[in-house]
């Protein structure tokens, strides 16, 4: 990734991380009932060093459309607990079975599967709890509860984990594998854009342009990460690589070749920054966000 992309995006979002990794360990103060023991392994999952893409995305949509990032930060913070909901169970023994996510042995490694799964479940209920809760007015929050509820159950990320796993006994094809990408890693994170932009008050026009550039996004940043499984470093990633291979998943390189598969990455990082762009200068965050996703090692 070019030095200067480094450090737009950087200054672009370090006030975005700020907020956001202050939400998430402000969420982790749990009263009575939660064991000691849960709320360190909630900690462990939420608050690693991940890239926090998708709460960076809620954030950065509200203000493209002309709201408050502070305002959409509940959103921001239950879109990346389901998500980390989502890599916690990921990674246990009866999926993918890693033991290395965001350069930290997994949650099963550390506090044992039961808990782990527990973990996941804890994060999952607890999303849906702030986003009714904090989000403000009522049919806002019920609207980000329905979408967010849609996007993390069967016809989306579940559903495209479901056949990810069972790779081996889908049609290799690109219809197949897009199929999986639009569910497992599109749905995710075009309704980070989607519930930023509700809670600033968006209207028709302004979500179908972030459902565009979501849906180009989504893509794009998967093929990234299929290429990184093959060629990138797991020192840099945090995670193992070379699993895809391993487990005979589906991918871009793999069913298109290194090449086109980053050509197409390119096509639709294109595509995402014109439809960034259509924002005007309050869409330059979206259009950096979809360069640096292009563009990153890890
Ligand atoms: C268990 C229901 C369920 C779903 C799991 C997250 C997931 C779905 C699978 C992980 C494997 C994978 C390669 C998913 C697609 C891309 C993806 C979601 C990568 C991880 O997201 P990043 O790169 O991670 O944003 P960080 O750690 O930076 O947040």
């Amino acid at each position: 990734m070019s030095a200067s992309l480094t450090l737009q995006m950087t200054d672009a979002v370090s006030g975005y991380r700020n907020l956001i990794d202050k939400a998430l360990a402000k969420y982790c103060q749990f009263g009575e009932g939660c064991p000691p023991k849960l709320r360190e392994a909630i900690k462990y999952a939420l608050l690693a060093p991940g890239k926090r893409i998708r709460p960076i995305l809620a954030l950065a949509a509200a203000e493209a459309c002309g709201g408050q990032a502070e305002a959409a930060l509940p959103a921001a913070c239950a879109v990346e607990m389901i998500h980390c909901y989502s890599l916690v169970h990921d990674d246990l023994p009866a999926m993918d079975d890693d033991d290395l996510r965001r350069g930290r042995p997994t949650s099963h490694v550390v506090y044992g599967e039961a808990n782990a799964i527990l973990t996941g479940d804890a994060l999952l209920a607890y999303a849906f709890e702030i986003l009714a809760r904090e989000i403000q007015p009522p049919e806002v929050a019920a609207a980000c509860v329905a979408n967010l509820a849609r996007a993390a159950g069967p016809m989306a990320l579940v559903g495209g984990q479901f056949d990810d796993l069972a790779a081996g006994q889908q049609p290799r094809n690109l219809e197949a594998l897009k199929a999986i990408h639009r569910r497992k890693t599109g749905a995710m994170l075009t309704v980070s854009l989607e519930l930023g932009a509700k809670v600033a008050g968006a209207d028709e026009d302004q979500l179908k342009v972030l459902t565009g550039y979501g849906q180009a996004l989504g893509m794009a940043f998967q093929i990234t990460d299929d290429l990184l499984d093959t060629v990138g470093s797991c020192e840099a990633l945090g995670k193992r690589t070379g699993k895809d291979a391993e487990l005979d998943k589906l991918t871009y390189p793999g069913l298109m070749g290194l090449e086109a598969s980053q050509k197409e990455a390119q096509r639709l990082t294109d595509e995402a920054c014109a439809a960034a762009l259509s924002f005007g200068e309050q869409g330059r965050t979206l259009e950096l966000i979809a360069r640096f996703v292009l563009e990153r090692n890890k």
